[in-house]
């Protein structure tokens, strides 16, 4: 297991590159390029620049976290070919700059998505809380405005003005595609983009869909068992794999993540772990917490416990944390709480490693 940090870049995060060395076995960066827009090819310029930083800092940039999908190719417009021919020389390119795993998402529109951004917890500190009621009558454009005001002056992945600017349209495309038009439209941009993968030795990991259920009526693909066995065997190479996110895919009590990190680790398609833990408050409502199993609805030695029993090799980091220390922000991205829930899973990682002789 290699553990690693999530960074936005020098100008678009709170967290410097010095701070994530100094939290205890965090060898790498989990790196993004927040300014080109979905669709757009990542020149090899950039990439180097932006890794030469990191790495001047005594850190390793080798996981990407996300290269956005153009949402023209998930609704498998005829443009779409073009964006999957950028697709494909951005993994060459961050390929040959040495980046070893892609983490993307293939959910229609909306990104990750919160009905509160500062959920107040009885500690004082402020998690990310999702509440399916709120969203019912609620106008999607409503929900982007106030997600964009609640984010503390931070981009937020996935949100980007750019691509929310034209949500009427994209709404409207999608009512012609219900979830099995979305296999389709997967599937086509997995068999454009696996053989550069293997080409390149950059494997592919999709992030669950985060909650994981339809949103907005909008079709939801990427969240149970079921659909990630079908989505591995789509095309059946090592190349095409899973983040695992035991937040996103754990917020439906469908889904047991010690189960599910057993189940896809012995295949080997597990590439990239994203571990946090939420409480679960009722189905479909749940909001954030620390990484600690008593403060929420997960048995996270359960999950360190698979991980370890698979003998993961992967890249492994902790997820959204909470705002606390007043700490000022991106939601979910602060240093602090991360940085106590890495520790925490170092902590577990090498008891149970420990006991495990
Ligand atoms: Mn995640």
């Amino acid at each position: 297991m290699k553990m690693t940090f999530r960074w936005f870049g020098e100008n678009d995060d709170s967290v410097t590159l010095d701070q994530i060395r100094q939290i205890p076995a965090v060898k790498g960066v989990v790196g993004f390029l927040s300014d080109i827009p979905a669709g757009e090819l990542w020149p090899m310029e950039r990439i180097l620049e932006y890794k030469k930083n990191i790495e001047a800092h005594g850190l390793e940039l080798e996981v990407i976290e996300s290269v956005n999908i153009h949402e023209d190719i998930k609704l498998g417009l005829p443009s779409r070919d073009k964006y999957i021919e950028n697709y494909k020389e951005t993994i060459k390119n961050l390929g040959q700059a040495g980046i070893k795993v892609i983490c993307y998402n293939f959910m229609p529109v909306f990104d990750w998505l919160r009905t509160d951004l500062s959920y107040k917890l009885p500690d004082g500190s402020e998690a990310m809380l999702y509440d399916d009621d709120k969203l019912k009558g609620l106008d999607p454009i409503d929900l982007v405005k106030s997600t964009e005001k609640n984010s503390n002056g931070f981009s937020l992945p996935g949100w980007e003005t750019d691509r929310l600017k034209e949500l009427k349209n994209v709404l409207k495309l999608y009512e012609n595609v219900g979830e099995e038009k979305l296999f389709e439209n997967y599937e086509y941009f997995l068999k454009a983009i696996i053989p550069t993968c293997e080409k390149y030795d950059v494997k592919m990991a999709v992030h669950p869909d985060d909650p994981a259920w339809s949103v907005f009526g909008l079709p939801r693909i990427v969240n149970s068992k079921e659909n990630l066995d079908r989505i591995v065997k789509m095309v059946d190479s090592t190349y095409n794999g899973i983040t695992l996110c035991s937040g996103a895919l754990g917020s439906s009590t469908k889904n047991n993540i010690p189960e599910l990190i057993r189940y896809f680790g012995d295949m080997g398609r597990i590439h990239f772990a994203h571990v946090r833990n939420i409480k679960i408050l009722s189905e479909k409502q749940f909001h954030e917490v620390s990484h600690l199993s008593s403060d929420g609805s997960f048995d996270m030695f359960e999950i360190m416990k698979a991980y370890h029993d698979i003998g993961f090799e992967g890249y492994m980091r902790p997820d959204h944390g909470r705002m606390i220390w007043n700490e000022k922000a991106r939601p979910g991205y602060g240093l602090y709480d991360r940085a106590l829930g890495v520790t925490y899973l170092n902590g577990l990682w090498e008891a149970i490693k420990k006991m495990s002789k």
